[in-house]
C-alpha cells in the first residue's frame, strides 16, 4: 500500500480561506492556484539587518508572478458569478498581466489599458500572450485609471483594478499565511506601496485574525515609495510620478484612504526610498539570498535597511517583508545593473583562464 498522506492540491486562497471572505458560489471559482507562498528567512544578511530576523514572502510565485493574482481570482470569480463577459483594468504591469490571464481561465475578454513605454517587458508579453486587448495610453497610470473607471460605469465590462472591494478581500489572505507560516504576527511588516491596495489589503487580514482569535498582536505596518513618486510621503498627488520602479510609478493613489488608515492604526510609517536606495536592495537579496524580485518589490528591503539604519528596529523583532513580484517580469533592468557575460572563444584553455581559477 502506498504510504502517501495525501494533503490534496492547494485550491487557491478563495477556496481555501474561505471562511473569511465574502460569500461565493463555488462553481464559478476561477483559480490558477494561486497564494501558499513560501516564506523565507534571509539569513545572509546579518550585516545588513543585525539582530532583526528578516523574513521574504516571495509572492512572484504566484502563477503569473506577482500578487496580484490573490485579488484577481475573487474579483474574476464574482465577475463570472455575476454574468460578466469582460474585465477591464488599467495597470503598470502586473494587474494587466493577473487579469489577462484570469479571463483566459474564465472565458472572458480582457481590455487592459497601460502607460505606453512605462511596463517593463515580461509583463507586456504575458498580457499579450493570453489574448488581452492590451491598450497602450499615451499617458500615465493615473490618467489610465480615471478612463478605466468612466468605460466601467458606462460600458458592460467589470472593473478589477483595486478599486474592485474583491480585489482587497482576496489580497488579506497573504496576511493570513504569513501568521500561519510564523505561528504568530510579525513585529513589522513591509511592503511597497503604489496605489495603496496591498498594505491595505494586509492591514484588513491581520486584524482579521485578530478579531478571530487566532493572533494576539498586530504588526505595525510599514510602506514604502518610490522617492520620485511619493504622494502619500509628500501628503499631495505628484502629477508626473518618476521611477525605476515602474510597478509602482503612481501619483495618485487609489487606496490612499486605506493606506493612511494602516499606518496610523498599526503605529507604522509610510516612508519613501530612493531608486539608488531600490537598486540596492534589488541587488543584494538576489544576490545574498537567491531571490530574484522586481525593482518594485525591493523597495520594502530597501525600507527595512532604511529604517535599521534610523535605529527604529531593535535586535529580536521579527520583520516580514513582501517581495511583491517575480524578477522575471523586468529583464531589462536586471540586465542593465548586472555584470556582462563575457564572451569568449570555444576554446577550454582560454575559459579557464578567464575562469581564474
Ligand atoms: C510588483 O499592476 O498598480 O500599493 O497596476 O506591481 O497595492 O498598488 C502594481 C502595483 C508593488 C504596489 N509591487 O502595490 C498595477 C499596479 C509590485 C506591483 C505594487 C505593485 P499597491
Amino acid at each position: 500500500m502506498d504510504q502517501l498522506t495525501r494533503k490534496g492540491i492547494w485550491n487557491g486562497i478563495v477556496r481555501e480561506f474561505s471562511a473569511f471572505m465574502p460569500e461565493f458560489v463555488d462553481e464559478s471559482v476561477v483559480t490558477l492556484g494561486e497564494g501558499n507562498t513560501p516564506l523565507v528567512e534571509a539569513v545572509n544578511m546579518k550585516d545588513v539587518f543585525g539582530g532583526i530576523r528578516v523574513f521574504l514572502k516571495l509572492e512572484g510565485l504566484n502563477p503569473t508572478g506577482s500578487f496580484k493574482d490573490r485579488g484577481m481570482t475573487f474579483a474574476v470569480t464574482k465577475a463570472k458569478e455575476a454574468g460578466a463577459t469582460a474585465v477591464i483594468c488599467a495597470s503598470t504591469g502586473n494587474t494587466s498581466a493577473s487579469a489577462s490571464a484570469y479571463a483566459a481561465k474564465a472565458g472572458m475578454a480582457a481590455y487592459v489599458l497601460v502607460p505606453e513605454g512605462s511596463v517593463a517587458l515580461g509583463k507586456l508579453s504575458q498580457a499579450m500572450m493570453h489574448g488581452a486587448k492590451v491598450l497602450e495610453i499615451a499617458g500615465n497610470f493615473d490618467e489610465a485609471l480615471e478612463i478605466v473607471k468612466q468605460i466601467a460605469e458606462n460600458y458592460p465590462v467589470t472593473m478589477v483594478n483595486s478599486l474592485n472591494p474583491y480585489r482587497i478581500q482576496g489580497q488579506k489572505s497573504a496576511a493570513f499565511e504569513v501568521c500561519e507560516h510564523l505561528g504568530h504576527a510579525p513585529t513589522y511588516h513591509f511592503l511597497p506601496v503604489g496605489n495603496a491596495g496591498n498594505i491595505t489589503a494586509y492591514w484588513m487580514g491581520y486584524k482579521e485574525y485578530k478579531e478571530a482569535g487566532l493572533i494576539s498582536s498586530l504588526p505595525k505596518m510599514m510602506g514604502f515609495q518610490a522617492a520620485g513618486a511619493a504622494p502619500i510621503v509628500l501628503g499631495h498627488t505628484v502629477e508626473d510620478p518618476q521611477t525605476i520602479a515602474t510597478a509602482i510609478k503612481i501619483g495618485k493613489p487609489a487606496s490612499l484612504e486605506g493606506a493612511i488608515a494602516a499606518r496610523d492604526e498599526s503605529g507604522g510609517v509610510i516612508e519613501m526610498v530612493t531608486d539608488d536606495e531600490i537598486l540596492a536592495a534589488y541587488r543584494l537579496v538576489a544576490a545574498r539570498e537567491g531571490v530574484f524580485c522586481e525593482p518594485a518589490s525591493a523597495a520594502s528591503v530597501a525600507g527595512v535597511i532604511k529604517m535599521r539604519e534610523s535605529g527604529m528596529l531593535n535586535d529580536g523583532d521579527t520583520v516580514v517583508c513582501t517581495l511583491t513580484g517575480h524578477g522575471l517580469k523586468d529583464p531589462d533592468t536586471a540586465m542593465e545593473v548586472s555584470v556582462q557575460p563575457l564572451k569568449v572563444p570555444a576554446d577550454m584553455a582560454k575559459i579557464v583562464e578567464v575562469m581564474e581559477l
